[in-house]
């Protein structure tokens, strides 16, 4: 009993010096809440929203799968103006895009496959699947 005690302290009394050196768990509890802070790996993900990028009039990626009602932007990185314009259906449209700007279009509520064209130049063409 006493000796069991006298155990119990000194473990206690090892443990209460081993904390003594603070330093080491408060170091732990802030890496904890930075931890929390940076668990939201959800933020890179939506960062990786769908995309379409024109360049050297090519629409790219040519292919392009998105969510039902998915917001997709659309970069033109030419010097001429582009669209982005369902067809054949009228399911969405950018309208002309200006050199160097950007516009988006909600995608199709709907699954499928929606092909698009630039309005401008009938040589790019592209496709959009809804699923
Ligand atoms: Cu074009």
């Amino acid at each position: 009993m006493l000796s069991a005690a006298v155990l119990l302290l000194a473990a206690g009394g090892c443990t209460t010096a081993a904390t003594t050196s603070t330093p080491a768990p408060a170091t732990a509890s802030k890496t904890q809440s930075a931890h929390s802070g940076a668990a939201a790996p959800s933020s890179p993900h939506a960062a990786a929203a769908a995309q379409i990028t024109i360049d050297n009039f090519a629409f790219s990626p040519a292919k392009l799968t998105v969510h039902p009602g998915e917001t997709v932007t659309v970069v033109n990185h030419d010097s001429a103006t582009h669209t982005l314009t369902a067809s054949p259906g009228s399911a969405f449209d950018t309208g002309p895009i200006n050199p160097g700007k950007s516009a988006t279009f909600t995608a199709p509520a709907t699954a499928g496959v929606f092909p698009y064209v630039c309005t401008i130049h009938a040589s790019m063409h592209g496709t959009l699947t809804v699923g």
